[in-house]
């Protein structure tokens, strides 16, 4: 299936990256500039393990090992959230789609629901930079998945699982490339103005 970038008012924007390269970050501010929503899967899925929801008990052992949890769980939160009667117009998608299976259910979704996809930003930053930024927030907030082994696995997960996902957007002509490293106002910058010159503005 194929998707053309829509010209609606609101954007619909995909945040794709490994772990630690500054999705959730650049993902609440790309949302405050836009009045859209910020959808983070890997918040939602934290909301459900805090709370001992079904979801949370089934997703917490996949988290903590740094697995990806199920594609259907994750897709019913998703779907859920952007769903519905009219579905939402304008969000940002952070952490999602995260396998091929994510990504072709998400494409049916938008095509189906008229809500194709803007852009999908891929942020880039070198390996060693990811763990020192990971250790660095479990250090800090103590969250479980931010330890040397689990971190480690998330990153090989990222590249079997996710990486694909970069050719996938860049045959539909969806993918920006933005160098993630530096500080968050300088990524932040970049990132306008790779989606200003696409078209996609405040
Ligand atoms: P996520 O919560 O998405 O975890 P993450 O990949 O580490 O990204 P996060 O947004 O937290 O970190 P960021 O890079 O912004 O997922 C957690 C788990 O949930 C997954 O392992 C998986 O089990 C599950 N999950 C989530 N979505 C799923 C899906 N679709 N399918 C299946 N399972 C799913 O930032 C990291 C740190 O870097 C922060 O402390 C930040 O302050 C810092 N930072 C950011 N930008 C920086 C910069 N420019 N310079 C310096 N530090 C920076």
């Amino acid at each position: 299936m194929t998707q053309m970038a829509s010209t609606s008012a609101l954007p619909r924007l995909l945040l794709l990256a490994p772990p630690g390269a500054g999705k959730g970050t650049q993902g609440r501010r790309l949302a405050e500039l836009f009045g859209v929503t910020h959808i983070a899967t890997g918040d939602l899925l934290r909301e459900h393990v805090a709370t001992a929801t079904p979801v949370g008990r089934e997703a917490k052992s996949y988290m903590d090992a740094g697995e990806l949890v199920p594609d259907p769980l994750v897709l019913t939160l998703v779907l859920d959230r952007i769903g519905g009667e009219p579905p939402l117009d304008g969000f940002v998608l952070d952490g999602f789609p995260r396998t091929v299976a994510q990504a072709e259910a998400a494409m049916r979704w938008a095509v189906d629901s008229d809500r194709t996809f803007h852009a999908v930003v891929s942020l880039e930053v070198p390996t060693p930079e990811l763990i020192r930024r990971l250790l660095e927030r479990g250090r800090a907030s103590g969250r479980a998945d931010d330890n040397e082994v689990t971190i480690a696995e998330r990153l090989r997960v990222y590249e079997v699982k996710t990486a694909p996902l970069l050719a996938f957007y860049a045959r539909r002509g969806l993918l920006l490339e933005i160098d993630g490293s530096g500080d968050p106002d300088l990524v932040f910058s970049r990132i306008s103005e790779a989606l200003t010159r696409l078209g996609v503005s405040s």
